[in-house]
């Protein structure tokens, strides 16, 4: 199993603007305990962030060169702007799980909309950086149960 994890615009600031609302968590540290859940759960992953809306896009679409079985995103700011990426996640057809640091419903008006999530199979927000780990764990289980239920 492989999976993607995406980090949208300005992701690469965490742990060093702002901890009050994203913690001091950085996202080199976030990778590092991705890479030893995925250890653990004998599963590969691929990091990929940008502040480029359409490179996202083009990432997504790259997919199944290579095969990815899921994404888990946090499309940042784009959650609530990019129709565009929506799209792209709908289109791909592999299960994508949005992760917020922040818990969206509770900060300003227009963070309590995300555009993404109905193209997602979940969202976990508000639980800190460890919501990656959970969201991964969730997507990998989702994906094994899947699979064994074609097989049978
Ligand atoms: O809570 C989240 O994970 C968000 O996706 C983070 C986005 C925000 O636009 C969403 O509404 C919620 C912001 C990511 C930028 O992160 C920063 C980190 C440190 C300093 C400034 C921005």
């Amino acid at each position: 199993m492989r999976i993607l994890i995406v980090n949208g615009p300005n992701i690469q600031l965490l742990g060093r603007r702002e901890p009050d609302i994203y913690g001091r968590t950085t996202l080199a540290e976030i990778e590092e305990t991705l890479r030893k859940t995925a250890a653990d759960l004998g599963i590969a992953v691929d990091f990929f962030q940008s502040n480029h809306e359409g490179e996202i896009l083009d990432k997504i679409a790259s997919i199944p060169e290579p095969p990815y079985d899921g994404i888990v995103i946090n499309p940042a700011a784009l959650t609530h702007t990019s129709v565009a990426l929506h799209d792209a996640l709908r289109a791909v057809g592999i299960p994508a799980v949005e992760v917020h640091i922040s818990n969206i419903y509770s900060r300003e008006e227009f963070r309590r909309k995300s555009i993404t999530a109905s193209a997602c199979l979940g969202v976990i927000s508000g639980l800190g950086s460890d919501g990656y780990e959970w969201a991964l764990r969730a997507l990998a289980r989702h994906i094994e149960r899947n699979t064994k239920d074609e097989r049978l």
